[in-house]
């Protein structure tokens, strides 16, 4: 075993000691620390045992183990213990080591310690890393980005853990500065929270209007994941429509409550939607359904108080559910186009030069999202790396023009059935309005200036001109004098 090591992992919950068996298992000698020596020693002497390993019970013991450039890798939880580890260790660093953070951090709070990291010479890394543990331990999808110095002392142990795409390219690349990789990441997750949820309603409105049972269920998802919506997702789907309780004998699924958890990066990209004013509606939607689903004892109320209409069997089950396969797909490329629309307003406002191909690509494999439908995207954006909106590629207006008349069928099926399909609606209504030479935006404005004497911009007028009118006749001709307009 090497005296020094090549890298080290600060924190060893289940994520950090993955990655370190991952780090060793592609040659490179690791250190590791734990805030809790316990936890250390327990995995030194278990999973780690006979590993290229050196444990350090001290923050300074663990410094002192590294190679210069230090590289040292958090993967702790998100907020305050990153910064209270970041301050344990700056006492024993020196200019141009080199401090990773691997956790889920938000992508505001990775600027914020990049520019302070900066001040001390010390070059900060943002890594979004995805895949969960078993992602973790053979290979995650690696977004890292922060100070570019850094780059060249990580990429070797970077690409060497990262998840291979089928072409084998690692899915690893550096993303940009200060916290785009985190904000990639979090864009990920928010994205994922939407196909999780175009997913369900899926699953629903089969379940529900062809009245399939879980095996034809389970095979039609089959059947799905060798097309166009080939994805990691949909393939589990399959499996755990399949799964069944060794003690009850029932399907897993059907003993499951429908309450839906999350942990906030979903959040977080709503959020950033808003902050940026772009109009990730089905993304926020997903995170407002699981919202909706975790109110479990208002909704058996309501059942007993608010009626809906009786649920029909479609007539035509194959062509049905062909139907709801053609929106699914349609709804997925209308969210992505709202994923990669955020991405270019915070690469535009946070002046980070984004690639959004290579991002794309680095989702290929490892990480939850990972779908044969990335590679269309890339293809996308290398044939126009200024593309404003996904939809207007000429592959996926295509694909949209083919599938848009299944997302309406769809849809209204299942407003017509009571069915609550908040993603798909939102999907479509997003389709409609980014397609429309006008919206009833005037009608606002005009309502804005009425109350509020806030202005609007007129169709015969340049742009920036603004005006008002005297809506109720009292006289008031004057303006607000802050312009509300954005
Ligand atoms: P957790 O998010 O559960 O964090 C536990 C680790 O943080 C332990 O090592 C703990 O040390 C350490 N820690 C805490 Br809590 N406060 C600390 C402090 N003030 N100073 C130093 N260390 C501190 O671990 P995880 O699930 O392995 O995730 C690690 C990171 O990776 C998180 O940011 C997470 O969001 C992210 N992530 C997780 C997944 C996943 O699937 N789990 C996937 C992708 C990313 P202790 O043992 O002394 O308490």
């Amino acid at each position: 075993m090497k005296n020094r090591a090549d890298i080290a992992v600060a924190g060893l919950a289940v994520m950090g000691e993955n990655l370190v068996l991952n780090m060793e298992s592609k040659g490179f000698t690791v250190a590791v620390y734990n805030r809790t020596n316990a936890r250390t020693e327990a995995f030194a002497g278990g999973r780690g045992k006979g590993r290229n390993i050196l444990p350090a019970s001290t923050v300074e013991e663990l410094c002192d183990s590294l190679e210069r450039p230090r590289r040292i890798m958090l993967m702790v939880k998100a907020g305050p213990p990153v910064d209270e580890l970041i301050g344990k260790l700056l006492p024993h660093l020196e200019p141009g080591d080199i401090i990773i953070d691997g956790g889920n951090s938000f992508f505001k709070d990775t600027m914020r310690r990049a520019a302070e990291l900066q001040k001390k010479e010390i070059l900060f890394v943002g890594a979004g890393v995805s895949g969960g543990e078993e992602g973790a331990l053979h290979g995650p999808s690696l977004m890292p980005g922060g100070d570019i110095r850094a780059w060249e002392h990580i990429r070797d142990i970077f690409r060497a853990i990262s998840a291979k795409a089928p072409d084998g390219t690692p899915c690893c690349d550096w993303v940009g500065p200060d916290g785009s990789g985190h904000f990639v990441k979090m864009l990920h997750n928010g994205i994922e929270y939407s196909d999780m949820q175009m997913i369900s309603e899926a699953w629903e409105l089969l379940r529900r209007l062809c009245r399939f049972t879980p095996e034809t269920l389970a095979a039609l998802f089959e059947n799905w994941n060798r097309g166009e919506l080939e994805s990691y997702l949909i393939e589990i789907t399959s499996e755990i429509l399949r799964r069944k309780d060794p003690e009850t004998g029932a399907y897993v699924l059907d003993l499951i409550l429908d309450s839906a958890g999350q942990k906030g990066t979903g959040k977080w990209t709503a959020e950033c939607a808003l902050d940026l004013g772009m109009p990730a509606a089905t993304i926020a939607e997903a995170v407002f359904a699981r919202c909706l689903s975790a109110l479990r004892e208002e909704r058996l109320r309501a059942a007993e108080i608010l009626p809906g209409p009786p649920v029909p069997k479609a007539q035509d089950e194959t062509a049905f559910a062909e139907s709801v396969r053609q929106a699914l797909y349609a709804a997925k490329i209308c969210a992505y186009a709202q994923g990669f629309q955020l991405l270019r307003a915070a690469s535009q406002e946070f002046n980070w030069n984004l690639n959004y191909g290579d991002i794309a690509l680095m989702w290929r494999g490892g990480c939850i999202i990972r779908a044969k439908f990335l590679d269309d995207i890339k293809r996308a954006f290398s044939a126009d790396g200024n593309l404003a909106n996904l939809m207007l590629d000429p592959f996926f207006a295509g694909a949209l023009a083919k599938a848009q008349e299944s997302l309406r069928k769809v849809v209204a099926a299942a407003a017509m059935s009571g069915i609550a399909v908040p993603a798909f609606s939102s999907a479509l209504a997003y389709y409609d309005a980014s397609r429309s030479k006008r919206l009833p935006a005037n009608l606002i404005q005009a309502m804005r200036d009425c109350f509020g004497a806030h202005t609007y911009e007129r169709i015969d007028r340049p742009r920036g001109e603004f005006f008002h009118t005297d809506w109720t006749g009292s006289g008031n001709v004057s303006a607000t004098s802050t312009n509300y307009n954005r």
